[in-house]
């Protein structure tokens, strides 16, 4: 990616990869950057919002924030890691986000975690999940060179206890009071960082001993969309390249893509509707 070729290229290693433009309103900051990159914007172009009127998720979902309330920002890479490093992006800005939140949430019986594929969830001392506070959006650009946009919602100040979607939590609703304008310069430390870890030829094992470290998934029972219907299965590592290894029923299997469950003992999902709270995703 550019992070790391500039770094290689033309500048020092410490220098900041990163230029942070921020506009009030937008549609969605992954949808302008695609098109920044098709314009010719040279990599490393950061946009922040206070409000995303069409604020997207995969698969065309919705990313909710009501105006002036969350942290929505967009990084622009131009990989020239291996292609099948890429999709690696989304790991990196997740275990940034946790790297961030890890102290300030530890004084407060709480620890992030990454749940496998994009998400960032808040864990408490019993080992069940509170809820989403942050996803990420990752998508190729068919651009010219080509290149990749990674978006971040964090649910900074929204939702609180009664509002917003299933499954969403805030880092205000559980006591911690952070300013958007601090926690991105912080994430974009630790996201350069693991844009240069993954120019290293031993990049991607780095990065995943540290998503495995991080991970709310592995060791975990969960239900996965497969295309023959959902399957349940142990979450038993995270690959290389980003997947998840299940264990099904003995046989090793690895996703790459889609949506997980995690399953408490009793099989029902964790967080779900009977449990104190707000429901997980
Ligand atoms: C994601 O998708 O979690 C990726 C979200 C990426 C949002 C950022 S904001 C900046 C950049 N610009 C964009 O347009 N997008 C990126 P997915 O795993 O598909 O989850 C989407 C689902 O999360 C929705 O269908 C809702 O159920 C739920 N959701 C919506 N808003 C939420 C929120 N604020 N907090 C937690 N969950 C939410």
């Amino acid at each position: 990616m550019e992070g790391a070729s500039h770094h290689r290229g033309s500048g020092p290693p410490s220098q900041d990869p990163f230029r942070v433009e921020v506009v009030e309103v937008t549609g969605s900051t992954n949808s302008d950057l695609a098109e920044r990159a098709h314009a010719g914007e040279p990599a490393g172009l950061v946009l922040r919002t206070d409000h995303q009127t069409a604020g997207r998720g995969r698969l065309d979902r919705e990313w909710e924030a009501p105006p002036g309330t969350n942290l929505l920002f967009s990084v622009l890479l131009r990989p020239d890691w291996p292609a099948e490093r890429v999709p690696l992006a989304t790991s990196a800005l997740a275990v940034s986000l946790v790297g961030v939140l890890e102290g300030p949430l530890s004084s407060l019986g709480l620890v992030p975690a990454v749940k496998w594929p994009n998400d960032v969830v808040l864990v408490d001392s019993a080992g069940s999940t509170v809820g989403k506070v942050a996803g990420i959006l990752a998508e190729l650009v068919d651009s010219d060179p080509p290149s990749a946009v990674v978006g971040m919602g964090v649910n900074v100040g929204w939702p609180g206890p009664d509002d917003g979607p299933p499954g969403a939590v805030s880092l205000r609703a559980v006591g911690l009071d952070l300013e958007v304008d601090r926690v991105l310069p912080l994430v974009l430390a630790g996201f350069g960082h693991w844009c240069e870890v993954l120019a290293e030829p031993d990049g991607d094992e780095r990065l995943r001993a540290e998503h495995l470290r991080r991970s709310a998934t592995v060791g975990r029972r969960v239900s996965v969309e497969m295309a023959a219907g959902p399957v349940e299965a142990m979450a038993v590592d995270v690959a290389a390249d980003g997947g998840l290894v299940l264990d099904v029923d003995g046989r090793s299997v690895e996703v790459r893509a889609g949506d997980v469950v995690h399953l408490r003992a009793d099989g029902a999902p964790d967080g779900g509707p009977d449990r104190p709270g707000r429901a997980g995703t």
